[in-house]
């Protein structure tokens, strides 16, 4: 850092902060009161370039990345790392007698999404704060993130997240620019919260804009002192609601009024800032989208569409031809799903009674689309399985491909799934709107950050830290690997998973041994990501075990950490037969510790920085063509971690990147499962693969204990008996079982050969450039966003 001012004496300014904070001297301060001031401490060192990155952004083109989901995880380190404070952090913290690594710890995870979409939100904004690129983030300050999972029993339960009650550092409320948002029922102000995106190595820094809902009177007297009363206060009530909690569903909607409420909020807010920004700016509406695009994380801000067309005609008095012109060359869409069950459609009766004049605008955009499709000799029959609004029902992702200039996937197979299938119709009519962006992980939080072994080692052998902003250096050294460097590369590993062990006997109380091959499978809990199919193997294993306990089988830990929906029901079935085939298999005297199952609880950002440095294999096993992307697979990779996958998502292209030597791939293909499907018998299966039938019959025979409710009962059957709607066994399980079993075997077996295991790690490591979220933000820059770096 060539800023002078950003080093300087840290340990005063930070000694006054926490003093502050606390209102004792440092010695008597707290941890959690040392992680506070610290944190101030460097929004104090940032408060000048922030102020001066976001001046400059507004003169050029920019870009506006609208999500309902910012999943940030911790904060502090991740600054230090980028300013380059963490060494003056370390001095200063230990002439006040305290550890960085504690006061870290203190940190509460910002959880303001479910899983791989507000991860990948936050990954952007890390590589385009780094990458100088005029970009804001757009939200929705959550006072309770997602919820806290807690085993009960082996069942999960739920609790909040109050992740901002002990004062959060990070986020500066900005008042002075507090909009008003309109609902027919309702009207509140949206005050701004603004956490600052440092970069690695740039004295820019970005800006994270959440929304808040607040009253529009502090407090209403004559209401209070009316009849009003109650209404006043169900008022305030109904307002706080709006951001008061985030959605907890991971890949399926639900039709809560809230919850549109909460889209239309930060839709509304944000874009009256964008446009009063631009009017500001440039002084007419005319040439708005040369200088903004607007990108839809997911259908979640799609109603964004028709509010910029209200906003445009309504407070500005565009005309509907200008406003189409300008909403169409200004927004771009991505897909992050083909799951049915998950694409947003609202009944047009919520929409009615919420925002009528939106409603409005959607029933012309309806209108205006079946004229054009009508003109272009569409059936009618496409045109209304295609229409905005059909069947009672607005279809958010119809409005999104029908205004938006970009279409998108997230990894190579999944655009290809969505362009044939998905969003095919759209497809057919404007091919050239579809593109592919495949998903990248952030290098800094996911390398430079969580594995300061593994960090050590790449600088040293490319003789500089230029992979942390430039992860493509590493391909030149992918054929250098040499003995000297393979044993380095276990000798890492194994220092990692030490310290996890450490980690999770301190959190968990569970012992597991370093030496074992530690496999891993870390995401939500959803049946396509088949984590019933892990657990599956781990009894089986134990019951080839069991049949002969003097087999030689190499030691392993198998580690989960996945959160349920609270309302999937099946979800939580399968964490609790997790859970109970950990406590059967763990304290097996036969097993006699050469199988661990351990269930992280709780899993989140902080606990995957943990994990995955010690991680040995990746698993990556959703049944093919579900699984979009995923972005675990990638920071997996990066961290030496070999993949056990099926040919899905992203896993397609980390194959194509390290070669079929280099992972472990397994199961029935995309374009293999529908002639599958159409003679797959899961019961001839079940009677004829070996070992399968013991598995299955473990859940109900009182092998696995679900406490009489039932729920093992309903894993059995949905595996081999059709309800009436889907077919038995949807996801395929046990078609894939035999084949998931022999490559895990093999695996398990390749892993004695520790230097050629080690040798397979390199190539994962130094091959995952592509899996940068720098290198998925230079092609959305370049090709949808058309932005340039702009450097303060
Ligand atoms: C989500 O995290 C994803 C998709 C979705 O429809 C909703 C949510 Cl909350 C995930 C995909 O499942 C995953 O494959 C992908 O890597 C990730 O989004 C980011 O694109």
């Amino acid at each position: 850092m060539e800023d002078k001012r950003m080093a300087q004496d840290f340990k005063g300014a930070a000694e006054a902060q926490i003093r502050a904070v606390s209102g004792r001297p440092t010695s008597a301060s707290t941890p959690m009161e040392f992680w506070q001031g610290l944190s101030a401490t460097v929004v104090d060192r940032i408060a000048d370039n922030w102020h001066a990155t976001t001046e400059k952004f507004k003169a050029g083109r920019r870009q506006h990345y609208l999500s309902a989901e910012f999943l940030m995880g911790r904060a502090l380190l991740n600054n230090l790392l980028n300013l380059g404070l963490v060494e003056e952090a370390e001095k200063a913290t230990n002439a006040f007698g305290m550890n960085l690594t504690d006061i870290l710890e203190q940190e509460p995870d910002a959880a303001l999404g479910n899983g791989g979409l507000g991860r990948l939100a936050a990954c952007f904004l890390d590589s385009c704060a780094t990458q100088d690129l005029p970009v804001v983030g757009y939200g929705i300050l959550y006072r309770y993130g997602l919820f806290k999972q807690v085993f009960s029993n082996g069942y999960q339960t739920e609790t909040p997240d109050s992740w901002m009650e002990e004062e959060y550092p990070f986020i500066v409320r900005h008042q002075e620019e507090t909009r008003f948002v309109t609902y027919a029922d309702l009207k509140v102000r949206a005050v701004p919260y603004d956490l600052p995106i440092t970069g690695y190595g740039t004295d820019n820094v970005g800006t994270l804009r959440l929304w808040k809902a607040e009253p529009i009177e502090e407090f209403d007297y004559a209401a209070f002192n009316s009849q009003r009363f109650t209404d006043a206060i169900v008022d305030r009530e109904r307002t706080m609601d709006i951001s008061r909690v985030l959605y907890p569903n991971d890949s399926t909607y639900e039709g809560k009024v809230l919850r549109v409420r909460q889209q239309y909020f930060f839709c509304s807010a944000s874009l009256q800032e964008i446009v009063e920004n631009h009017l500001t700016q440039h002084g007419t509406l005319a040439n708005f989208a040369e200088y903004n695009s607007i990108q839809l994380n997911d259908t979640h801000p799609v109603l964004a569409i028709p509010e910029l067309m209200r906003l445009l005609m309504d407070e500005h008095g565009l005309g509907w031809e200008k406003a189409w012109d300008i909403v169409s060359k200004t927004f771009a869409y991505t897909n992050h799903t083909v799951l049915a069950e998950a694409l947003e459609t609202w009944e047009i009766s919520i929409f009615d009674r919420l925002f009528p004049r939106v409603m409005e605008i959607v029933w012309e955009i309806d209108r205006r689309f079946r004229m054009e499709m009508h003109a272009m000799g569409l059936d009618e029959g496409r045109i209304n399985y295609m229409a905005p609004v059909s069947n009672g029902l607005v279809h958010m992702a119809w409005i999104a491909c029908y205004a938006s200039f970009s279409i998108n996937g997230v990894a190579a197979l999944h655009t290809e799934i969505i362009k044939r299938e998905t969003l095919g119709e759209w497809h057919a009519i404007w091919p050239e709107k579809f593109n592919n962006k495949t998903n990248g992980v952030t290098p800094r939080r996911w390398l430079n950050q969580c594995n300061p072994r593994l960090s050590a080692l790449l600088t040293e052998v490319t003789g500089s830290d230029a992979w942390v902003t430039d992860l493509d250096v590493l391909a030149d050294y992918a054929d250098k690997g040499t003995d000297e460097i393979y044993d380095r590369l276990n000798e890492i590993k194994y220092a990692n998973k030490v310290a996890f062990a450490e980690w999770i006997y301190k959190r968990q109380g569970i012992e597991i041994d370093p030496e074992a091959i530690f496999d891993v499978q870390i995401k939500r809990l959803h049946e396509y990501k088949r984590q019933l199919l892990n657990i599956m193997y781990v009894i089986d294993l134990y019951f080839r075990i069991k049949e002969n306990p003097k087999l030689d089988v190499p030691k392993r830990v198998f580690i989960f950490g996945a959160k349920a929906a609270p309302g999937y029901v099946r979800a939580k079935a399968i964490i609790k037969l997790i859970n109970e085939v950990g406590r059967l298999v763990n304290n097996d005297a036969d097993v006699d510790g050469r199988l661990k199952v351990v269930f992280v609880e709780n899993y989140n950002v902080s606990p995957a920085e943990k994990i995955i440095p010690a991680a040995d294999v990746s698993e990556q096993i959703s049944t093919a063509g579900k699984e979009a992307s995923g972005t675990s697979n990638m920071k997996f990779m990066m961290n030496g971690a070999l993949t056990l996958g099926t040919l899905d998502g992203a896993n397609v292209e980390i194959l194509e990147a390290v070669g079929a030597d280099n992972a472990y791939i397994f199961g029935a293909k995309e374009e293999e499962l529908p002639e599958l499907r159409r003679t797959y018998d899961p019961r001839y299966q079940y009677e004829t693969v070996p070992g399968l039938k013991r598995v299955l019959d473990a859940f109900t025979d009182g092998t696995l204990d679900d406490g009489n409710t039932g729920m093992f009962h309903d894993l059995r059957w949905s595996l081999l008996n059709s309800n009436g709607w889907d077919p038995a066994d949807v996801y395929y399980l046990l078609g894939d079982f035999d084949a998931y079993r022999t490559a895990r075997d093999q695996m398990a077996a390749d892993y004695a050969d520790r230097r050629h295991w080690a040798q397979m790690c390199w190539q994962n490591i130094t091959l995952s450039g592509r899996f940068s979220s720098d290198r998925t933000i230079r092609d959305y820059a370049r090709e949808v966003w058309k932005i340039e770096p702009t450097k303060i």
